[in-house]
Order: structure tokens, then C-alpha cells, then sequence
């Protein structure tokens, strides 16, 4: 079918989405998540100006010649601007070919290889208590994987601690916020907060921690193994990947399992984290990592080495992007986990989803291609604000990672 048409949305039902709308000559349509966290325009703005243009004419069936189109062609290879952008048209365009052969996108890449997705919440609080107490709303809640944040005595803000309790979101209007960050108060504390949330439920849930980006490899290391006692599913972005060898060291001192990635845009970031199984889990999502055919070739390269996906899920990423999330993960043979931080109501009624959580699952029923949607309308009552993710500097005024 030849594409017809195609337009960005942008619309900001409490934050940021930037949605790809792809129409066909026969009046189908397929929809694709381009959100990139505090840059979003930069993506709408290479979609709309460098994308679109080359996509009109384009037979709509042949996703695998436009990805390659769009990712050589460019001759500037990958990048998040890039790899998001063409993650979006991969994404309306799988939509597309799974309304044409009425069918969920989860069939056409081989049908189902389990009855739901195993998601993990976002247990936390401002300290150990309010952290504990919020594990026991998730385990109230059906999860049975969780993670959990928490407030360090000592610092005033730590990554993942919400102000509500069940919508963390870290992006806010205006300039960004600078937060201290001191690693060794962190150390010291977040061991303690393991042994009290196992002492409190014990150990029948899978426990998640994410240190995100925030030691080096040596007090990753360290933590990983004051964590081993606690049995955690995974220690997740302990350590900048940039330099995929940072993650040998953490290995060799630790059993305490790794996952990271999901700030890599393409195969290259992880490629010899999983060759050399320094990680357990590779996190790269659908919208940051080139799409399904992408992820796709991810997946697969990983399980040669038995390495399970772990896909990001946090609230920028868009319920396009979830809904082709959890089509993958139903069919991946070495899923692991997905991460699910829920929208907020203003959110899921922009975009209407065949997807719901069921103790501890993402469901999904059959219906043609992503089962996701966007109501315009709505949309159009949302417009763009600028907001930024905020940063870190340490005690002495250096920048560090958030
Ligand atoms: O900070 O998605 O695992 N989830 C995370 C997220 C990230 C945001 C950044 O845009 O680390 O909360
Ligand atoms: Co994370």
C-alpha cells in the first residue's frame, strides 16, 4: 500500500509525547512513539523535515527496505534523534501491515510464546519506611516483580522517589533542576533498605534496583555484592555504559545479575556486553532503539548468549511505545522482564490501548497491529511545554550523572 501521508503529534497530557501518524492509500494508518525525554522536538523536527518527506510514494509492506533506507540513507548512523525517529516510522509501519493482515503485530513475528508480559512496578519513598510500606501496595496490587527507590538520609533528592505514589515523573517545567548527589551515603543506606523489604515480605517477589548511572564500576561492584544476601532479580544501570568494558569489572566481584541499556539507540552499544555476558538483561526499548526490526536483531544476538531482554518502560515512553512493547515481549522467546511505570489517566485516555494489567501481567487481546491508538482531538487540548530531565552535581559542584 502506498503511503499517502504522514504527520507528527505532539501533545502533553501531563508530559511530553511525540506521537508519528503514517496513512495509506486505502485509509489504514499506523501510529509510532518518538519520544526523546527533554529533546522531543529535535526528533519531531527530523521526522517532519528529513523523514516524512522520503516516506510518501513508499510501499508501506516493506518496513525491513525503509529501516535500512532510513538508517543507511541517512549516511549519519544512529544517535537517539535518529534512531527514535526511525523507531517511530518502524513502529506505525508494523502497525500497519497488522491492521492490513488483521492481525496483532505479536503474530505476525511468530505468535505468542507465554499469556502475558511479567512487568515489574516502581515501588518507593522519601525513606525506608514509606519505601517498605509502598513494596506492600505493589504486592496488594498483584506485581510479582518490584522495584524499589528510596530517599537517602542525607541528600535531598535521589533518583525514582515520586512525590504521589503511583506516577513517578521525573521531567518537570521551566530550566532543569539541580539536584546534590553523594554516591557513598547511597552505599551505605541502600543494602539496609533490601534487608528490610525482605524482612517485611520475605522472598517471593522478584526485587529490582536501579542505580541509574550513578556509581563507578568499583562501588557497583561493591554494591552488587552488599546486595547478594537479597537474592535481587537485577542491579540495573549500575555504571555508565559508554565504555561496555566498565561492566567486566562489576563482574568479576559480583552474582548480583546486571542490566543495562536503556539509553542505547542500536546493537553497537551492546554489542559486547552481551558477547562477553557481562549482562544478564539488555533494557533497550522499541522507541530508542530503532523500532521492532531493530529490537528484533537485539533480542536475538542476546539470546546466543542467554541474555534476557529488559525493556525500559518508564512514563516517557509514550503507550505506542508500550503497546509495541508488549508485542514483543509475547513473542520474544528470551523475554525477561518490562518495565511498567503507569501513565496517568489524562495519558491513557489520549491514547486508547488494548493492553491491561493483570496480576502482575500486561495482557493483550487480538486485535490487528499495535492495538493502540491516539485521539487527536484530545491531544490538540495538550499543548507542547518545555520540560527537562534534571541534573546532578556533587557536593562540591562537579556535574555528575542524574
Ligand atoms: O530516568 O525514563 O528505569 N527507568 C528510568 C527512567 C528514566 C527516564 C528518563 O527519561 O531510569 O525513570
Ligand atoms: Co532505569
Amino acid at each position: 500500500m502506498k503511503i499517502e501521508r504522514a504527520y507528527t503529534i505532539v501533545t502533553c497530557p501531563g508530559r511530553n509525547f511525540v506521537t508519528l501518524k503514517i496513512v495509506t492509500g486505502d485509509g489504514a494508518y499506523g501510529v509510532g512513539d518518538a519520544t526523546l525525554n527533554g529533546r522531543e522536538l529535535a526528533v519531531k523536527a527530523y521526522l517532519d523535515e528529513h523523514v516524512i518527506p522520503c516516506l510518501i510514494g513508499r510501499d508501506s509492506r516493506t518496513i525491513e527496505d525503509i529501516w535500512q533506507y532510513l538508517y543507511r540513507g541517512a549516511y549519519w548512523r544512529r544517535g537517539p534523534v535518529t534512531m527514535a525517529a526511525i523507531a517511530a516510522v518502524d513502529m506505525a509501519l508494523w502497525d500497519i501491515k497488522g491492521k492490513h493482515a488483521g492481525m496483532p503485530v505479536y503474530q505476525l513475528l511468530g505468535g505468542r510464546s507465554r499469556h502475558g508480559v511479567m512487568v515489574y512496578g516502581h515501588a518507593n519513598g522519601r525513606d525506608h519506611g514509606e519505601a517498605v510500606e509502598a513494596v506492600g501496595r505493589y504486592i496488594d496490587m498483584g506485581y510479582k516483580a518490584i522495584r524499589v527507590q528510596s530517599g537517602v538520609p542525607g541528600l535531598d533528592k535521589a533518583y525514582g522517589v515520586a512525590k504521589g505514589d503511583l506516577y513517578y515523573e521525573p521531567a518537570a517545567k521551566g530550566l532543569p533542576d539541580e539536584e546534590i548527589w553523594d554516591t557513598s551515603l547511597y552505599l551505605r543506606h541502600t543494602p539496609e533498605l533490601f534487608r528490610k523489604v525482605r524482612d517485611a515480605y520475605g522472598y517471593d517477589h522478584h526485587l529490582l534496583h536501579d542505580g541509574h548511572h550513578r556509581m563507578t564500576p568499583i562501588e557497583a561492584a561493591r554494591l552488587g555484592k552488599d546486595l547478594e544476601p537479597y537474592r535481587l532479580f537485577w542491579l540495573e544501570d549500575a555504571t555508565p555504559a559508554e565504555n561496555q568494558e566498565a561492566f567486566r569489572l562489576i563482574r568479576q566481584h559480583t552474582t548480583t545479575p546486571l542490566a543495562v541499556g536503556e539509553i542505547f539507540n542500536s546493537i553497537w552499544d551492546c554489542k559486547d556486553l552481551i558477547r562477553e555476558q557481562l549482562i544478564d538483561y539488555i533494557r533497550a526499548a522499541v522507541v530508542h532503539a530503532g523500532g521492532i526490526t531493530h529490537l528484533r536483531r537485539i533480542a536475538d544476538f542476546a539470546s546466543v548468549y542467554q541474555v534476557r531482554t529488559g525493556c525500559h518502560g518508564a512514563t516517557d515512553l509514550s503507550p505506542v511505545c508500550m503497546a509495541a512493547a508488549v508485542n514483543f515481549g509475547l513473542w520474544v522467546p528470551n523475554f525477561g522482564i518490562q518495565e511498567y511505570m503507569r501513565h496517568t489517566p489524562e495519558t491513557d485516555a489520549v491514547f486508547p490501548h488494548n493492553y491491561w494489567f493483570e496480576a502482575g501481567f500486561m495482557m493483550m487481546d487480538e486485535v490487528p497491529g499495535l492495538g493502540v491508538d491516539i485521539d487527536e482531538r484530545l491531544a490538540a487540548k495538550y499543548p507542547y511545554e518545555r520540560a527537562y530531565l534534571p541534573v546532578a552535581r556533587l557536593r562540591d559542584g562537579s556535574m555528575w550523572n542524574w
